[in-house]
């Protein structure tokens, strides 16, 4: 291949030191024998088959938000389908000033950058999609590794993914218009999968992969799990630009389903019965008086009565 067993061996000792166990075999060359769990875009690109979505992948080893990052490679021009991860996040973003715990090592934190030609009100949508695309992932890679007995994650509207009542996944999405026009918009999500401990302030509403199950998983192979199932569902999605094709399956994994919420709108808040969602992925609320009420996901929070679910 015209390359030097010098220069074979100087990427060999790259590798050694990024984590990669490998065995030298005289006159015959080299084996891999342990894939360390990094995420990096050789570990990401080589497993990916999707169309566009990670095509163009970006990996830093520590970087402020991934989202807030994926905003500023997009103005410097990168495509629709870029994909922004981080193997820790000093500044890692929630919704409204809240903060993503984004310790290194442990957790998947991505960011999507799409550029659409939707109506900027129906991006609030796209957090449902991510939502559903990665419940999907992970519930995949659950079931190749423990059967079909596996836990299953479940989402929670709008913004996060659910595992036994805690939260093991939230998703941030955010637009950059014009007046009638998307510039970008950029979805992100935190997925905890090896984390073996948090903060005490989330201590007992968060989870992880590993502390559901006890078992490791490899998060390059979810992450490109999730580019293929969101490639899927964002697909399903722009024929119609609502959910009416998701709605279904949405709902099939909505945690809140059939139980009392709070609604938490922004100056007022009522109690009622989440009943499922509609085609614009607004939350249909039962109230006490019988009135059903659609809740739109831009303003509010929900929570469970009875804790975090
Ligand atoms: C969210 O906000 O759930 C959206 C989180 C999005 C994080 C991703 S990581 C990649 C990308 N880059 C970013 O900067 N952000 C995105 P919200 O619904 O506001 O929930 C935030 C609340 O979740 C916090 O106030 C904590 O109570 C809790 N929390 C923080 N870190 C957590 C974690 N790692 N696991 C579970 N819960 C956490």
């Amino acid at each position: 291949m015209g390359v030097s067993r010098t220069a074979v061996w100087k990427v060999i000792g790259q590798l050694k030191e990024e984590g990669y166990e490998i065995e030298g075999v005289k006159n015959r060359g080299y084996h891999i024998t342990s894939i360390p769990d990094v995420m990096t875009e050789a570990e990401i690109g080589s497993r990916l088959h999707t169309k566009v979505m990670g095509r163009c992948c970006i990996c830093y080893e520590e970087t402020d938000s991934t989202n807030t990052r994926a905003k500023r490679l997009a103005d410097e021009g990168k495509p629709h389908g870029t994909l922004v991860c981080a193997e820790a996040q000093t500044g890692g973003k929630g919704r409204r000033g809240r903060s993503w715990s984004s310790p290194p090592g442990e957790a998947i934190y991505m960011s999507l950058l799409l550029k659409p030609r939707i109506d900027p009100v129906h991006t609030s949508m796209l957090t449902l999609v991510m939502g559903l695309a990665a419940a999907r992932a992970c519930n995949k890679v659950l079931k190749h590794r423990l059967g079909e007995k596996a836990v299953k994650v479940q989402v929670k509207w709008p913004n996060d993914l659910v595992l036994e009542g805690r939260k093991l996944a939230g998703i941030l999405t955010e637009l950059s218009t014009e007046v009638d026009y998307i510039n970008h918009i950029v979805t992100g999500i935190g997925i905890n999968v090896n984390t073996a401990a948090f903060p005490k302030e989330i201590e007992s509403t968060a989870s992880s992969l590993y502390l559901a199950t006890g078992k490791t998983f490899s998060r390059a192979e979810l992450t490109v799990c999730c580019m293929e199932e969101f490639e899927n569902c964002y697909e399903t999605f722009l024929r119609t630009e609502d959910l009416s094709a998701l709605k279904e399956e949405y709902e099939s994994l909505l945690v809140n389903k059939g139980r009392q919420v709070q609604v938490l709108e922004p100056g007022h808040a009522y109690t009622g019965r989440a009943l499922g969602i509609n085609e614009n992925g607004e939350l249909l609320v039962e109230r006490e008086d019988g009135q059903v009420l659609p809740v739109y996901a831009g303003e509010v929070s929900v929570r469970g009565i009875y804790g975090y679910v």
